[in-house]
């Protein structure tokens, strides 16, 4: 948690982006495993931490902007609750530490919401909407449709730009993840089992706070999201890890790296692993202020298609290859992400809101409409920078049944790559006044010279 003093002015410049009206922040309740009172572990909305900075369920946040007024709603300890788990702070004395002063129960809170319209947060959890729609009277589906964009869009503004103790604390996030990345090297050699490796990394985020999002390790890189651990690491295979965490504040980190088994790389793994290293070095080189995300999207799939041209497996004019939408095929992702309280920062708000604004919208052809942040860097934004070369054998067979960009891809070539799986290099970087930086500036290991040395501490945790 941070000064009281950063919540309240938070709060004070929400309050002045919105004019006036009645705004209400719902705070996140536990949610059962197999029953009540067995729950996964607690997290609270990240706008809620955000805006209230406090860690415990079931609490809401009411400012009612035009007559200054805010108020913490949630209920006292009872004496079960002392009991049970113990004579902790009351939430009265916690309010006072992020400089709410007026506490009512939970209660009160239908009372409040009925003297002025409402402003929300599409809510994301059912426990959220189901309470939503019991306080204001209306049907889920209405309350779904009924969000505040007004809202959406003040909370947008403000949660992107981050502050200096939030980079802090980003920062602190990208050390635990470089951690679990260098866990994950040191461990991949032929015989271990990848859920072996997902278990020890996994570990070291619990140790400070917890994953980020549930991590992707695998021999089969081409699938983008894969969660399958049930391999055995196999000489002459890459595995592909994409892990972070999420430290005790709650901010996170996003990285990846593919390293070959037993740092032993073949000339194909290296000469793809060269390409999209160009991709991820020449794009941290563009991101500035003043540029939009989209175009250095669009260079690095320039890069993809140039370097896999020269290795023979593209061709043509790389204008008309780039406007085709032909890297897709071998990237059908974006180049990156925001990156903050939540490691696809505030996509529950809307990824549209969040990437895109009026001046840079969605593209719609495949590859480039899966940008999920595309519009111009602003001094204070962080974001994940992750190209990737794929070689995923059913959409090669679809594009060469389908005769899609036939003219720009060498079909024949890629039969010796349909084995091959992925390659993905994943950093987080910060915008700058001028230019950006890594969040976290010891960067992990990124060439196979530098991925076999960390790879050599021979035996660790074999069996
Ligand atoms: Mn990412």
């Amino acid at each position: 948690m941070f000064q009281k003093e950063v919540y309240i002015q938070r709060r004070a410049e929400l309050k002045k982006l919105l004019g006036s009206g009645m705004v209400v922040l719902q705070g996140n309740g536990e949610a059962a495993v197999n029953y009540r009172g067995n729950d996964y572990p607690f997290r609270q909305d990240s706008s809620f931490i955000y805006y209230v900075g406090l860690d415990m369920p079931d609490l809401a946040y009411v400012v009612d902007i035009d007559n200054d007024r805010e108020y913490l709603f949630g209920n006292e300890l009872t004496m079960d609750d002392i009991i049970w788990m113990g004579n902790l702070p009351s939430l009265k004395e916690r309010a006072a530490e992020v400089g709410l002063s007026t506490v009512l129960p939970m209660a009160d809170l239908k009372g409040i919401l009925k003297s002025a319209p409402v402003m929300y947060l599409k809510p994301y959890r059912y426990r959220n909407l189901l309470m939503l729609s019991e306080l204001l009277g209306k049907k889920p589906d209405e309350i779904t449709r009924d969000f505040s964009v007004e809202l959406t869009r003040a909370v947008v503004k403000m949660r992107l730009i981050k502050s200096q103790e939030e980079l802090l604390e980003l920062e602190d996030a990208g050390k635990t993840g470089t951690v679990m990345h260098f866990m994950a090297m040191q461990m991949c050699h032929a015989g271990i089992p990848e859920q072996k490796i997902v278990d020890m990394i996994e570990g070291i985020a619990l140790a400070e706070g917890r994953t980020s999002f549930p991590t992707i390790l695998s021999m089969n890189g081409q699938t983008l999201h894969n969660h399958d651990h049930s391999g055995v690491l196999q000489a002459g295979r890459l595995m592909l890890c994409d892990a972070g965490s999420e430290n005790r504040s709650h901010y996170a980190s996003d990285f990846t790296r593919t390293t070959a088994v037993d740092g032993d790389y073949t000339p194909k793994q290296i000469d793809i692993h060269a390409i999209v290293q160009k991709a991820l070095n020449d794009s941290i080189a563009l991101a500035k202020p003043g540029i939009t995300y989209k175009s250095v999207h669009r260079n690095a799939y320039k890069i993809i298609f140039e370097g896999l041209r020269d290795l023979g497996l593209t061709k043509g004019d790389t204008e008309e290859a780039l406007n085709a939408g032909a890297p897709a095929l071998f990237m059908p992702h974006g180049l990156g992400h925001a990156l903050g309280l939540d490691v696809h920062d505030m996509e529950n708000l809307g990824e549209t809101f969040v990437g895109y604004d009026d001046e840079t919208t969605r593209d719609t052809l495949f590859g480039y409409s899966s940008l999920r942040f595309g519009k111009r860097l602003e001094a204070g934004h962080v974001l994940t920078v992750e190209p990737g070369i794929y070689f995923i054998p059913q959409l090669i067979a679809k594009w060469e049944k389908e005769k899609i960009n036939t003219q720009f891809i060498n079909f024949s070539a890629l039969k010796g790559y349909l084995n091959f799986g992925g390659i993905r290099l994943e950093d987080d970087i910060v915008i700058t006044d001028k230019g950006c930086r890594l969040v976290y500036s010891h960067r992990l290991p990124l060439t196979p010279y530098e991925l076999k040395n960390a790879t050599t501490l021979e035996g660790l945790l074999k069996n």
